[in-house]
């Protein structure tokens, strides 16, 4: 490690010491905070069924060359971007990712062997999202919610498989795998019976979540539903919305997630987090970054991202509220991406241990706003990013210039011969 970098990391420790920060401890913090990639940006949620002409329901936009093509080359994807953060690690996937070519509706966690082998050869943890999308049996942008029983039952039986797949996963691993459930069912125009469709929602749930993990499997698998109020072809309307999970989660003691897409513009994500996880059973975060609607921007350290970290920090969620990724840009390199965003995420979580919380808060009970003001704004002055840097070199990541130059070799060597 350079003396210049220790240095400056030991004069950042004193200055940090002045305001109750103690450095050491917040490193520590963030390297069990696990922060979990979303596979699917590597391939632009394609995964590996190779079904000919499905619809996908997400909407990707790019044309970005050298997307991975299969398992293996999704993970060396990972590989490389993990080796420029010093986060520690999980990886989200997703039903469709699975390796063998069992129907979806009947995955098991054999499915996911090869994730399973190679998490474990790197030490890290899986979460699970079971695919409500890109399928056959999708009827018209409808899965669990349509009319159609035949489709009904199909969707249902994905629900329960994948969960039966989370505990596996979760199993094999020894540590709880997130088991996330997106459903895009809405639809595009004015809905006259609402009722109806949430009815139908209701009773899928309530089939899929019928047989509540046992306590042993509650160890390995952790259920969450997130909602959203549009998308693309569901304008007007959207069964499984914000208040609709969290109702529900709330009275089934079970978990949701919050994406910082799905909220209206202008909407403050982190004010949503106190007041949700103290009624639900979990928390998960999707972190993205929106313009205008969904866009699924990769994050970099704004604000919105800022003020995540700092509320789950100044709250004391940190070790409750899982954190993911999810976000996906077709017109840049898929690694730079991740690679950004994972850097991004990092400055970000550690930005907000590093912040002097205990002494604003306490200035907060005393009703010295000013000085609370005072301080928000002098936190911008303290040296994080010579922790930063610090942090960097000890796990032998290489900085700004450097990483930016290992991506381009590796887009080179690696990336370019995928025809
Ligand atoms: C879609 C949701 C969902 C997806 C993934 C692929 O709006 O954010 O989480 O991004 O399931
Ligand atoms: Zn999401």
């Amino acid at each position: 490690m350079k003396q210049e970098t220790i240095n400056r990391f030991n004069e950042a420790k004193k200055i940090y010491a002045s305001y109750g920060v103690d450095v050491d401890l917040a490193i520590a913090k963030f390297k069990n905070i696990p922060i979990s990639l979303q596979c699917w940006a590597g391939d632009d949620i394609k995964g590996f069924e190779n079904v000919e002409g499905v619809k996908n329901e997400n909407t990707v936009v790019g044309n970005y060359p050298y997307a991975a093509r299969n398992g293996d080359e999704l993970r060396k994807d990972i590989e490389m971007a993990f080796s420029l953060s010093p986060l520690k690690h999980k990886v989200q996937l997703h039903s469709i990712y699975a390796e063998f070519q069992t129907e979806r509706s009947k995955l098991t966690g054999q499915d996911f062997s090869k994730w399973i082998t190679w998490a474990k050869k790197i030490g890290i943890g899986l979460d699970l999202n079971g695919t409500f999308f890109s399928s056959k049996m999708m009827d018209d942008g409808l899965s669990i919610c349509s009319p159609n029983k035949k489709v009904r039952e199909y969707w249902i039986e994905v629900g329960k498989s994948t969960r039966r797949c989370a505990v596996e996963i979760g199993k094999a691993l020894g540590q709880p795998c997130y088991n996330n459930f997106w459903i895009p069912d809405g639809l595009k125009d004015i809905t006259v019976n609402r009722k109806e469709f949430r009815k139908r929602l209701i009773d899928g749930l309530d089939e899929i979540y019928g047989v509540p993990y046992t306590k042993e499997e509650e160890k390995y698998a952790v259920d969450v539903l997130e909602g959203k109020y549009f998308g693309i072809g569901s304008e007007y309307f959207v069964c499984g919305s914000h208040e609709f999970y969290i109702g529900y989660a709330a009275s089934h003691n079970l978990g949701v997630t919050i994406d910082a897409g799905h909220f209206r513009e202008g909407e403050d994500v982190s004010d949503k987090i106190t007041a949700i996880e103290p009624f639900v059973k979990n928390v998960m975060l999707h972190v993205s970054r929106s313009l205008h609607w969904d866009s699924d921007h990769t994050v970099i350290e704004n604000d919105s991202l800022n003020n995540l970290m700092l509320e789950l920090k100044r709250a004391d969620l940190l070790d409750k509220v899982a954190i993911g990724l999810d976000f996906f840009d077709a017109s840049i390199n898929r690694v730079f991406e991740w690679a950004i965003g994972l850097r991004a995420t990092a400055k970000a979580l550690l930005y907000a241990l590093l912040e002097p919380t205990e002494l604003m808060q306490k200035m907060e009970l005393e009703r010295d706003y000013s000085s609370r003001l005072f301080y928000i704004e002098e936190s911008n002055n303290l040296p994080y990013n010579d922790v930063w840097n610090y942090l960097l070199e000890s796990h032998n990541i290489p900085g700004g210039k450097e990483a930016l130059a290992a991506l381009k070799k590796y887009e080179k060597d690696v990336q370019s011969l995928r025809k």
